[in-house]
């Protein structure tokens, strides 16, 4: 079985900016946030998990059950509201955020000893890698 568990570096990030703007992030923000390296520290047990997305400048922390609608709030992204649920699709983990964004959500997988994110608001998708700290 997959195992996402432990802490990931980001190596790299493409449209990140793309995704930002979808999300109408502000300019200021995005000025700072394309400049980070956040760090992602998953806990997975079972069918649980939390996921920290850590930064120098602002976090992001998310826990949720395989299956189980919930409530996101997406402080210090975006603020909107989301009804949120993580499904598995093979091995591939699988988010679909539903609010006022169409084709909102995220793919998380591993390949190698890499972590990979995909990252979908809208028509804009950004990708990024991570490798174990
Ligand atoms: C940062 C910095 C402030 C601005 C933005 C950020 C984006 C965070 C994102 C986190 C995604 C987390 C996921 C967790 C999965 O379980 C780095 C906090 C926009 C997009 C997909």
């Amino acid at each position: 079985p997959v195992d996402f568990s432990g802490t990931w570096n980001l190596m790299s990030s493409d449209n990140f900016e793309g995704y930002m703007l979808a999300l109408g992030i502000d300019f200021a923000t995005r000025k700072i946030a394309k400049m980070l390296k956040p760090q992602k520290v998953i806990e997975q047990e079972g069918d649980s998990f939390s996921i920290q997305t850590t930064s120098t400048f602002r976090s992001y922390f998310v826990q949720f059950k395989i299956g189980e609608e919930f409530e996101e709030d997406n402080k210090g992204l975006d603020h909107r509201k989301c009804k949120s649920v993580v499904t598995w699709d093979n091995d591939k983990l699988v988010c679909v955020q539903t609010g006022d964004k169409n084709n909102r959500g995220w793919t998380h997988w591993l390949e190698g000893d890499q972590l990979y994110l995909e990252l979908r608001c809208e028509d804009q998708v950004c990708k990024q890698a991570y490798k174990r700290a």
